[in-house]
């Protein structure tokens, strides 16, 4: 595929999102989600956006809303090439700042989307031309992942609500002390239902016999049980259970050497974690060539971060569902439009087929989340 994008300006707009209901990890409660939304606009007049998905606090990963700022700010943005072609990505541009993944994201996000406007093509068939696919879905299979709830009665009314609403797959949220009791009784109330839990590194090596009691529930998988940056002891663990990791994949490298070690069984792709759709191409081609099973993993963004994911889990090789849940579920109102909804009656969301990024920002809301960012002083008073 051959294009050229001439970028005339590109900014970059931190964010404070208010969640319709906390959401709560291993490692954090949250009411209110940070990130950084970048703007860029093309000589031709077409405009790009994306979403980097950076907390306020350093949990799931070290970038912050911050620090995605800092890096933006003084080193990508005022040293983007003013052309540029498909090849100019791998140039010591991208490659003078090393890591910051969701930085990247987001901006690749906005540029990719730019040149999707510019060729008046749905983002989704330019992600299904840079991954080389002939085909792509109309529609991308979901499911949710529920976070710590108060009680197994909460959870289970948790469960209910969003079976009510149409998902057919569930993520529970575990840590120690709330999960081989807990995911019993989720599983005597719900005996067949598609269930999986996330430990998002909450466990070690030595939690390995808890860990394989969890095996008699029939899980879909378990995903990142140990350290965030651990491959190795996840290939020592012995489960029945297909392992997932997320936290622990950061680049093709990553995947090839859990791959090689039999440290995961399936892929969480999380184009935020691993620098963009470049690099979750790249994946998700080692994957199809290995037969690892993949699917696109949430890190509750909004309907801008949304409209790429989708794109990616709309890849004929991602064949489980995506944590891609309604956009009502995250919130209310959303920074764009059309909201994400399931079609009725099934677990699937369509994947846009409008020009460019598929959905529309909204100014206003966008500056609303601005100022709720600018009025924040530390998210640790603010955030809980
Ligand atoms: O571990 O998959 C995760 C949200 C933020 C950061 C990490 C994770 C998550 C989720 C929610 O599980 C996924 C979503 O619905 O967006
Ligand atoms: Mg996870």
């Amino acid at each position: 595929m051959n294009w050229e994008l001439n970028i005339r300006k590109a900014t970059a707009h931190p964010i404070v999102m208010e969640l319709v209901s906390p959401f709560q990890t291993s490692f954090d409660v949250q009411h209110l989600r940070g990130g950084v939304i970048v703007r860029v606009e093309t000589e031709n007049g077409a405009i790009g956006w994306g979403e980097v998905t950076a907390d306020l606090r350093p949990n799931y990963a070290y970038e912050t809303t911050q620090t995605a700022l800092h890096i933006l700010n003084e080193f990508l943005l005022p040293n983007l090439p003013t052309i540029m072609t498909p090849d100019s990505f791998f140039d010591s541009w991208l490659k003078s700042v090393r890591g910051h993944p969701m930085a990247k994201h987001g901006l690749l996000s906005a540029i990719f989307s730019a040149v999707a406007a510019e060729q008046k093509i749905p983002l989704v068939d330019f992600v299904k031309q840079l991954a080389g696919e002939s085909s792509r879905k109309e529609a991308v299979e979901v499911g949710v992942s529920i976070g710590i709830q108060p009680s197994i009665d909460a959870t289970l009314a948790a469960i209910q609500d969003y079976l009510d609403d149409g998902y057919n797959r569930v993520k529970l949220k575990i840590k120690p002390g709330w999960d081989v009791d807990m995911v019993r009784e989720v599983r005597k109330t719900y005996p067949d239902l598609v269930l999986m839990v996330d430990a998002n590194s909450a466990y070690t090596i030595d939690d390995s016999p808890l860990l394989q009691q969890l095996d008699q529930f029939n899980l879909l998988m378990i995903e990142q049980p140990f350290g965030y940056q651990d491959i190795y002891q996840h290939s020592l663990l012995e489960l029945g259970t297909p392992i997932c990791l997320d936290e622990s994949l950061h680049t093709l490298s990553d995947v090839q050497a859990a791959y090689k070690l039999g440290a995961c069984d399936i892929v969480n792709l999380k184009p935020q974690r691993v620098g963009g759709l470049l690099e979750s191409v790249a994946i998700y081609n080692f994957c199809k060539e290995v037969g690892l099973t993949m699917w696109v993993g949430g890190m509750l963004e909004t309907g801008i971060g949304r409209s790429v994911s989708m794109a990616l889990a709309a890849l004929p090789q991602i064949t489980l569902p995506s944590d891609l849940s309604e956009t009502k579920r995250y919130y209310r109102p959303d920074l764009a439009d059309p909201p994400y909804s399931l079609i009725a009656g099934t677990s699937t969301i369509p994947v846009s087929s409008e020009i460019g990024l598929g959905v529309t920002v909204d100014r206003g809301r966008l500056l609303e989340a601005s100022t709720r960012y600018a009025n924040i002083t530390m998210p640790s008073e603010s955030n809980s």
